[in-house]
């Protein structure tokens, strides 16, 4: 009955055992060529002691024949080749197995082998994606195109955390004063769910990302509207609302290019509404979880960089207004 509970960890949009890549496919083929030598040592191990049960008082294989109280001394074939030999062998064997294939297919990629290039760069506590020799910047959601091979250089802002999408790839550490590289590759478009896996404070556990692997026409469109700056507020309130951004200490944390904003503490918020989800994927990106967001982060996210403000109802609004146009 326990071992059934823990399969209710299985499924799920973050599986290792269901690989959309290359590197995954190899780790998950790894994980069950493990569990088959495993079960296969618990068979042999229980068959033994069955064996040795059922023939218990008679004398073993190469015992003495002169001693008086067969099955009381061990056989040293057993003892040397089944206890010591054998073992050795299985986990010389899956070692050597292990790191033959894993290492070759998950190491980084030759930087001439890659198509293009994302940075991911952790933050306590939410993922930012940029796209070197474009002016795109996201936050918690990273686009890509499919079949198509990207060098993905993992750094942090402030501690150590772990970029992990199991259904692409390991996991690449971010290490303060260092880039440590991946390759990011995905077969079929879709949305794979990556999370954050090196303990990083409070919220660690509301660091995830999605990698949304799309073809590469719409990869293209996606990545040009990201590149241009800020669209520019329509409504009267709406641009009331860019007003107390930008007045405000909204603008101190937050960048908005194509405005006076160049924060870096949170995310960038130029395309803010293009993004589903908010704040390493604890809240949905709709008006009412943005306004709920925006006074009273803290009760999503307790411990989260962003203070709580005490705005007006009609500044809340406004600043709602605004940030839904920024498309
Ligand atoms: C002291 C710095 C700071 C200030 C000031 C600040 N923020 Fe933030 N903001 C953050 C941080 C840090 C996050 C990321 C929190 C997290 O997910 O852990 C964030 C997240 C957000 C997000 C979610 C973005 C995303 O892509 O997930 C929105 C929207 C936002 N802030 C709007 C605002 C607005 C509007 C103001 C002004 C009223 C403001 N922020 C003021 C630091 C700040
Ligand atoms: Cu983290």
């Amino acid at each position: 009955m326990l071992l059934l509970l823990t399969l209710a960890g299985c499924g799920g949009s973050q599986n290792t055992l269901n690989p959309h890549s290359h590197p995954a496919a190899d780790i998950a083929n790894l994980f069950w060529v493990m569990m088959a030598v495993s079960f296969g040592g618990l068979a042999l191990i229980t068959g033994l002691l069955v064996f040795a049960w059922v023939r218990r008082g008679r004398r073993g294989f190469g015992a003495d024949p002169d001693d008086p109280h067969p099955g009381e001394r061990p056989s040293w074939f057993v003892v040397v080749g089944m206890g010591v030999v054998f073992p050795l062998m299985v986990v010389i064997a899956l070692f050597v197995v292990g790191n033959g294939v894993i290492i070759s297919s998950t190491q980084a990629p030759a930087a001439s082998s890659t198509a293009m290039t994302v940075d991911a760069i952790g933050h306590q506590w939410y993922w930012a994606f940029r796209y070197p020799g474009t002016k795109a910047v996201t936050a918690g959601e990273l686009h890509i195109p499919v079949r198509t091979r990207v060098n993905l250089v993992a750094t942090t802002a402030d501690v150590i955390h772990s970029f992990w999408v199991p259904e692409l790839n390991r996991k690449v550490d971010t290490i303060p004063g260092r880039q440590n590289r991946i390759l990011l590759y995905a077969n079929t478009p879709g949305v794979f769910r990556g999370q954050c896996a090196e303990y990083c404070g409070l919220q660690h556990a509301h660091m995830g990302m999605l990698v949304i692997v799309q073809s590469k026409a719409q990869f293209r469109t996606w990545l040009a509207k990201q590149s241009a700056p800020a669209a520019a507020p329509t409504t009267a309130l709406a641009r009331h609302g860019e007003q107390i951004f930008l007045d405000g200490p909204c603008a101190s944390c937050h960048a908005i290019r194509g405005t006076s904003a160049r924060g870096f503490v949170g995310p960038d918020l130029t395309h803010l509404a293009s993004r589903t989800t908010l704040a390493g994927l604890t809240i949905p990106n709709r008006a009412d979880y943005l306004a709920r967001w925006i006074v009273d982060s803290q009760h999503f996210k307790p411990g989260n960089q962003m203070p709580d403000f005490n705005l007006s109802q009609r500044q809340v609004h406004a600043l709602v207004a605004y940030l839904e146009g920024l498309k």
